[in-house]
């Protein structure tokens, strides 16, 4: 696992837990505590299976205040903790490397208000995305993010993330959705950065430190959000495309005719096809091409946005561009298709082991990258594939093998590092940097940019008990 191959790297300058410590906690929250290994098991490992710590202790505060007891305990006794909230992330930020205490968000799920007029809402950090999704959904009103791990990512581990998803193409990042929140800083103090405004130009913008800092400048209890009308109807095109260069020419298109009512533009070339169609037995609506382009709309006007659509394939074909693809409206067709996209990450586990690399990169740039790799890592790998948010020039690049290949890992890094470093792209467009990439940081940001975020670390958590070991550089 991703620790036994950092053998060199040894606990930081925390205390071990004791019997006492555990009964603070139990007289805390009766009946929220998990001491037992098996029970801890899950949140032990990420989501990957790559990396697993050997935490003793799993505790599942329900309110800000008992978030601001544990920490101040915890900061008193120098215990290491790890925030974490559906256990979805995928650079190893959410588990423990050593024994670091577990305080999972997952019992602070509670609504706390939606005002349908201004589209904000308010909730705790701990509620699951697609449960936001669908209870704002009432409303008329969709959330403004969406991914594949919906059904179990926490909004609060999505802010920690900065997760981006497909739908960042329509709605922007979180940095302009959040319109404030509430955090726990490691001494136990309750920052109360809490607004429903989309404009407050008054101070600094603190909120912002929050989103993305990968749980280690504070915890996050509690969020609002600007959650746009949902549109009244969606369409989703599924083309085949026979080179990249087509795939960016339609993109073009795309924005260009369809304009406010696209909602994501997505890519995957034949070997992710072959992946989900090998291990997962999906089947592709169309026939067999070295890429595909996975296109959704949605707007106020059903019959104008289909109109459009029709009307923009068409001249897509006519213009030989594409030779085949397809249109769905009905609502299970339109869930085939995107399983093709979302169930990615699902597919490539049955591989073994997967190298998970998410990059952004200049659009001319974009695929070079995977045929590259492809070249480099050839018959070690079992798959190299390429996907992703095209519209944010974000590329998923993964390589899987049966198990962990020490000769086929120093192949690809610090190559795809480099590489990406070369094109002024970021070694990780939405995932974070967590346990595994946090010593490349290097590679996207400057050494006075990186001291910064130092010494804000050291201001914010002096005794660094916030989730050790991720983000920051060893160095
Ligand atoms: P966790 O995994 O539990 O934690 C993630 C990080 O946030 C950790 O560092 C943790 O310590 C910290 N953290 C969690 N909760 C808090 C909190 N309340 N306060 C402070 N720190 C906290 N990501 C994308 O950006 N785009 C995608 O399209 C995408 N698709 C995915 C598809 C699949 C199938 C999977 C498995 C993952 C995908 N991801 C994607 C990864 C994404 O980052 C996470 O899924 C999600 O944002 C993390 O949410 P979580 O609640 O699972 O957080
Ligand atoms: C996606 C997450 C899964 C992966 O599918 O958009 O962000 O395999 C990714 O990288
Ligand atoms: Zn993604």
């Amino acid at each position: 696992l991703t620790r036994n191959r950092y053998p060199d790297l040894k606990k930081g300058p925390y205390a071990d837990l004791t019997g006492q410590d555990v009964d603070y906690f139990s007289n805390l929250l009766p009946g929220r505590v998990l001491t037992d290994a098996s029970d801890l098991e899950g949140s032990n490992t990420d989501w990957l299976g790559t990396c697993r710590g050997s935490s003793q202790l799993l505790l599942r505060p329900k309110t800000t205040d008992e978030v601001s007891k544990i920490l101040e305990y915890c900061n008193g006794r120098k215990l290491a903790v790890v925030p974490q909230g559906g256990n979805t992330g995928l650079v190893g930020g959410s588990v423990p490397v050593f024994d670091e205490i577990i305080i999972s968000t997952q019992l602070m799920n509670q609504i706390i208000s939606l005002d349908d007029i201004s589209g904000t809402l308010e909730c705790q950090a701990g509620c699951v995305l697609a449960a936001l999704d669908s209870y704002v959904s009432d409303s008329n009103l969709t959330m403004p993010l969406d991914l594949g791990a919906k059904g179990s990512c926490h909004i609060g581990g999505n802010l920690s993330t900065n997760a981006g998803g497909v739908r960042l193409l329509r709605y922007g990042s979180l940095h302009g959705s959040v319109l404030g929140l509430e955090a726990v800083l490691a001494s136990g103090e309750i920052i109360d950065c809490k607004s429903t405004l989309r404009k407050d130009n008054t101070g600094y913008d603190l909120k912002q430190l929050f989103i993305g800092s990968e749980g280690t400048l504070g915890i996050i209890t509690a969020v609002s959000i600007l959650c746009p009308q949902k549109p009244k109807s969606v369409s989703v095109a599924f083309l085949g495309c026979e080179s990249f260069e087509t795939v960016l020419s339609i993109f073009k298109q795309a924005k260009h005719s369809l304009g406010e009512i696209l909602l994501a533009f997505e890519f995957m070339d034949s070997a992710s096809m072959d992946t989900v169609r090998d291990n997962l037995n999906l089947t592709s609506p169309v026939s067999e091409f070295p890429f595909y382009v996975l296109i959704e709309t949605g707007g106020s006007d059903g019959k104008h946005d289909e109109e459009k659509l029709t009307a923009f394939l068409e001249n897509q074909m006519s213009s030989g561009l594409i030779s085949d693809g397809t249109v769905a409206t009905e609502s299970t067709k339109i869930a085939n298709i995107w399983g093709l996209r979302e169930r990615m990450a699902e597919g490539l586990m049955v591989d073994g082991y997967n190298y998970k690399y998410d990059v952004s990169l200049p659009l001319s740039k974009f695929y070079q990258l995977v045929d590259d790799m492809r070249d480099r890592v050839g018959g070690l790998a079992t798959r190299v594939v390429g996907y992703g948010h095209v519209g944010d020039g974000n590329l998923h690049l993964n390589v899987t093998s049966p198990q962990y290949d020490e000769e086929l890992m120093s192949l690809i890094e610090p190559f795809i590092y480099d590489w990406v470093s070369k094109y002024k792209g970021s070694i990780s467009a939405e995932h974070g940097l967590g346990f595994k990439k946090r010593n490349f940081i290097y590679h996207s940001k400057s050494k006075s940019a990186v001291d910064l975020m130092k010494r804000m670390k050291l201001l914010m958590d002096p005794n660094g008990i916030l989730n050790p070991y991720k983000l920051l550089p060893d160095n």
